[in-house]
């Protein structure tokens, strides 16, 4: 690998904003034993360099995936960005998954280096070797594990791999709604251009401490919430779970919050959410999902703090905001309105078109389409795909349904997707079926989305059994655990004789919606 010229790698930027005091703290946490652990910028540099060295030292070729499912810690973030140093392309994985969803993303990523728990280095190393990974690794939540012990081998120093901004640092599976998940393939130029605008876009400054109470698999913790920190040099208040109480402590010391909704859920639920609690804070960002305009209203309420919701997806990072400040770009309006996204982001195209991809005029739904420096390269090996998602004129199908109002609000009112949203993670209905439909006995299957005071959507499915045969959607759903992901596994299961169909013989899931939608009131 060359090692000149590195200004595109994504590490450069962030490594670049490390405040020249080093020895300042740049993180603190609690251990899993509760002692409290702080960590400064040195700190930062030195670690992600060993675990760099590492990777270099097993003279991989260049663009190899490093695969990594491990429980949230500092070193699991250090583990990112030794990755983006050494020019290696990560891949997060959600902790949830079981062997099934982990041997897919393995064997389609084929990933040169797989780190896991160390619990679960026995099913993972064997998936891995399976698939031709040659290094598997280990790391704990208490900093334990072969990737550390490994790294303390190798010098505190590294020079960032050389990368081109058009050169993947991240591959992230997201479901379809047919077919199995897709990589997104995301650049450094991608994940630097949405950085540098969301860092001003919501007014990063110097003295910001920003609680980091997210899961580290996906986009908003990962690419959101430690970039936006680490590029403004700003501490963060490390959280391995998230817990309200622990985040309503923190916030005292802390200016910025980044949530699914489902945080403000729980947060709105401490008797201590009080304007007096939040005096100390700047900035309250929420999205993943749609923030219902109750909890905005009662957020306002309760903290006089209105919050900031904004919209995004894997393939694109941050498409959308609503404004921090004045928007030069929409006349100076500065309101965060709520059941809206706000304004596309700087450099972001939003368009939103017909079904035939006509422009429907203003504060008419239609579908919504984006452009613009922050979106993928493409799936995974699946060239097809990609096209698909792509118009001619190359922009990107999102999938999402919404509007643009006259004074230039984006919202987003429905899916054409068959998508549901629980707590944040998405759940695709088409994967839950085919597994359901899998079980014996079973038929067929639909699972549908319907409100939940916490997780603003979960899953319901319905199934039919095979003629003469008994089911019982408790034990159904108790099958299905070892298959999915915990957050994917229906709240509900329920046997019926029949689903409801239309004359094309096409489930209404629109009905069954209908039918369950006060089950969780
Ligand atoms: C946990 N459970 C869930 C979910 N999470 N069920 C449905 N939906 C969920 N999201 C279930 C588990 O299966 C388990 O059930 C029980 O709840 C307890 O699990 P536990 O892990 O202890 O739950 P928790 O710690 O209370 O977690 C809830 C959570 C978590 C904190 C809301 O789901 C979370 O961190 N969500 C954030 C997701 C996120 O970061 N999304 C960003 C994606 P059982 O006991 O029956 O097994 S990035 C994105 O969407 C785009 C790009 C964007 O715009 O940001
Ligand atoms: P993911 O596949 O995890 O990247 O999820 C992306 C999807 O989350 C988007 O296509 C939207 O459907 C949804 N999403 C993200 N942010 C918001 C938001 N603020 N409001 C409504 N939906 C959102």
């Amino acid at each position: 690998m060359k090692k000149t010229n590195n200004k595109a790698n994504l590490f450069c930027a962030l490594r670049a904003a490390f405040p020249s005091d080093l020895d300042q703290t740049a993180v603190e946490t609690i251990s899993p034993q509760g002692e409290p652990l702080f960590y400064t910028w040195r700190d930062l540099d030195h670690a992600s360099a060993r675990i760099a060295n590492l990777l270099a030292s097993l003279k991989l070729p260049g663009g190899s995936r490093v695969a990594v499912q491990v429980e949230k810690s500092v070193e699991a973030m250090l583990l990112y960005l030794a990755t983006l140093r050494a020019g290696c392309v990560f891949l997060p994985l959600n902790t949830a998954y079981q062997s099934g969803e982990i041997e897919y993303f393995v064997g389609n990523a084929e990933p040169a280096v797989v780190v896991c728990t160390p619990g679960n280095f026995g099913w993972v190393s064997k998936i891995a070797f399976k698939a031709g990974t040659q290094h598997v690794f280990t790391l704990g939540d208490d900093r334990t594990g072969s990737l550390l012990e490994r790294a303390a081998h190798h010098a505190g120093d590294h020079q960032p791999v050389d990368r081109e901004m058009d050169d993947l640092a991240a591959i992230l599976y997201t479901s379809g709604t047919t077919g199995r998940s897709k990589g997104a393939m995301l650049t450094h130029g991608n994940l630097l251009s949405n950085a540098l605008t969301l860092k001003d876009y919501w007014g990063f400054q110097p003295g910001d401490v920003l609680i980091h109470a997210l899961p580290i698999f996906h986009v908003h913790g990962l690419f959101v919430a430690i970039h936006a920190a680490l590029l403004n040099g700003s501490k963060m208040i490390w959280m391995a779970k998230f817990d309200p109480g622990a985040v309503l402590a923190a916030m005292p010391r802390a200016t910025v919050f980044m949530g699914v909704p489902t945080l403000y859920v729980r947060l709105l639920a401490e008797p201590g959410l009080n304007k007096d609690a939040t005096k100390n804070m700047r900035l309250f960002i929420a999205g993943s999902a749609p923030l219902l305009i109750e909890t905005f209203n009662a957020w306002r309420e309760r903290t006089g703090h209105t919050i900031l919701e904004r919209y995004g997806m894997s393939e694109t990072i941050m498409l959308t905001s609503n404004p921090y400040g004045a928007d030069a770009r929409h006349g100076g309006q500065s309101e965060r309105r709520g059941s809206t996204v706000g304004f596309p982001l700087p450099g972001v195209g939003v368009r939103v078109v017909d079904d035939a991809g006509k422009a429907v005029p203003v504060g008419e739904i239609g579908n919504i389409q984006v452009q613009g420096p922050n979106v993928f390269k493409g799936y995974w090996r699946m060239p097809e795909k990609t096209a698909e998602e792509f118009t001619q004129d190359g922009w990107f199908k999102t999938g999402d349904v919404g509007k643009v109002d006259e004074r230039g609000y984006v919202s987003i009112v429905g899916r054409s997707k068959d998508l549901i949203i629980s707590g944040g993670y998405n759940v695709y209905p088409a994967e839950i079926e085919s597994t359901i439909n899998e079980l014996p006995g079973v038929d067929e299957s639909a699972v549908v989305g319907v409100p939940h005071p916490d997780f603003g959507e979960v899953g319901v499915a319905v199934l039919i059994a095979k003629p003469g045969v008994k089911l019982d959607g408790e034990a159904i759903l108790a099958q299905l655990k070892s298959q999915l992901a915990n957050f994917k596994i229906p709240k509900r299961c329920f046997v019926a004789t029949e689903l409801p169909r239309n004359t094309m013989g096409k489930v209404q899931k629109n009905l069954l919606r209908e039918q369950y939608k006060g089950l969780f009131a």
